[in-house]
């Protein structure tokens, strides 16, 4: 049996399917960084360390101080990566 929670997680992450499926060969910011710490992952919207849920690609992160920003990447079925900050990519907006 499945809480509340479970459910809410399982539906957002099923709409974030459809809307990749749309869109693909777009990579997105998803709003992380390690910049202060190297290693140490924070949400920006919320300084917040991530902690509770990581969805790393193989081998990702990959390369230390040069790659500080967190996003999807398509070439890697939209895991996660951090990729140098730079990089101008999509992003994805949260609906209060
Ligand atoms: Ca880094
Ligand atoms: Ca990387």
């Amino acid at each position: 049996m499945r809480t509340d929670d479970e459910v809410s997680y399982h539906r957002s992450k099923c709409k974030l399917y459809d809307i990749l499926a749309d869109v693909s060969g777009i990579d997105f910011w998803l709003g992380g960084y390690d910049l202060v710490n190297e290693g140490t992952w924070v949400w920006v919207k919320k300084n917040e360390y991530i902690n509770d849920y990581t969805h790393w690609a193989p081998g990702e992160p990959s390369s230390g101080t040069s790659e500080n920003c967190l996003g999807l990447y398509d070439g890697l079925n939209y895991q996660w990566n951090d990729a140098p900050c730079t990089l101008e990519e999509a992003f994805i907006c949260e609906v209060p």
